[in-house]
C-alpha cells in the first residue's frame, strides 16, 4: 500500500517536471488585470499567452470570494494577435478578491491551464 502510493507520487512528480520543461506551450505571459494586481472593476479579462491559441477550445472563468462564478462573455482572441485571449466582464464587479482560471489549447494543440487572483478595490 505504501509502496503503491510512492510509485504514484513519483509518477506525478515526473509528470510535473516534464510539464514545466515544456516551455513551448501557451503559458501566461501577461494578464490584465495583472496577476496579484489591485484594480477598479475591469471591462474585460485579457491574457497574453506565449503562443497562439484556439479560442473555440480555450476559456476563461472568473470567480468571486467564496467561489461564486461571475458571468463572462464568450472567449475570443484579439483579431490582431491570436496569443491574446479575451473575455468581456458583463457587469461591474463589487470590491473583493477574484480568481481567474484559464485553459488554452495552443495552435500546436497542446493544452495548458492556470489561475491567478486580482483584487477589485473599493
Ligand atoms: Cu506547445
Amino acid at each position: 500500500m505504501i509502496r503503491h502510493s510512492f510509485v504514484k507520487i513519483a509518477a506525478s512528480l515526473a509528470f510535473a517536471l516534464a510539464a514545466s520543461a515544456a516551455y513551448a506551450h501557451a503559458q501566461l505571459e501577461k494578464a490584465t488585470p495583472a496577476v496579484g494586481g489591485t484594480v477598479t472593476s475591469p471591462n474585460e479579462i485579457r491574457l497574453k499567452l506565449t503562443e497562439g491559441v484556439e479560442p473555440r477550445f480555450s476559456g476563461i472563468a472568473l470567480a468571486g470570494e467564496g467561489g461564486a462564478a461571475v458571468p463572462l462573455g464568450a472567449p475570443g482572441v484579439d483579431p490582431a494577435d491570436n496569443s491574446v485571449l479575451i473575455a468581456k466582464v458583463a457587469k461591474t464587479l463589487p470590491p473583493g478578491v477574484y480568481t481567474v482560471t484559464w485553459h488554452a489549447v495552443s495552435v500546436d494543440t497542446h493544452k495548458t491551464q492556470g489561475s491567478f487572483s486580482f483584487t477589485v478595490k473599493p
